[in-house]
């Protein structure tokens, strides 16, 4: 599965538009524009899992410096501070990576605040 399967072209393209500058990338903003927030929850997590490339379970900070580079390979690595904000932002238990701890692995994906 690819994240084009889940999220239009077009949609993808002007998510990865407004954030071309560096340290412009803001990840509820891009997951809006991108038509993330409008998924169901299995979609999302379908999202997630891609996003997730060693099949760890969790998003770590490696991973989502390459975050951009998911959705269309000739876009930007996202900036330390932004990785940094991104990873605040979506670190619900500040463990240093995205993902839910103590829930079953079916349950993990990004938080509902990031996605609504
Ligand atoms: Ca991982």
């Amino acid at each position: 599965m690819s994240l084009s399967s889940i999220l239009s072209a077009d949609a993808i393209d002007c998510a990865l538009k407004d954030c071309q500058a560096p340290d412009s990338f803001n990840p509820k903003k891009f997951f809006q524009l991108c038509g993330l927030t409008k998924k169901s929850p299995q979609e999302v997590k379908n999202v997630f899992n891609i996003l997730d490339n060693d099949a760890s379970g969790f998003i770590e900070e490696e991973e989502l410096k390459f975050f951009l580079q998911r959705f269309s390979a000739g876009a930007r690595v996202l900036t330390d501070k932004e990785t940094k904000a991104f990873l605040a932002a979506a670190d619900d238990d500040s463990d240093g990576k995205i993902g839910t701890d103590g829930e079953p692995h079916s349950n993990i994906t990004f938080p509902s605040s990031m996605t609504n």
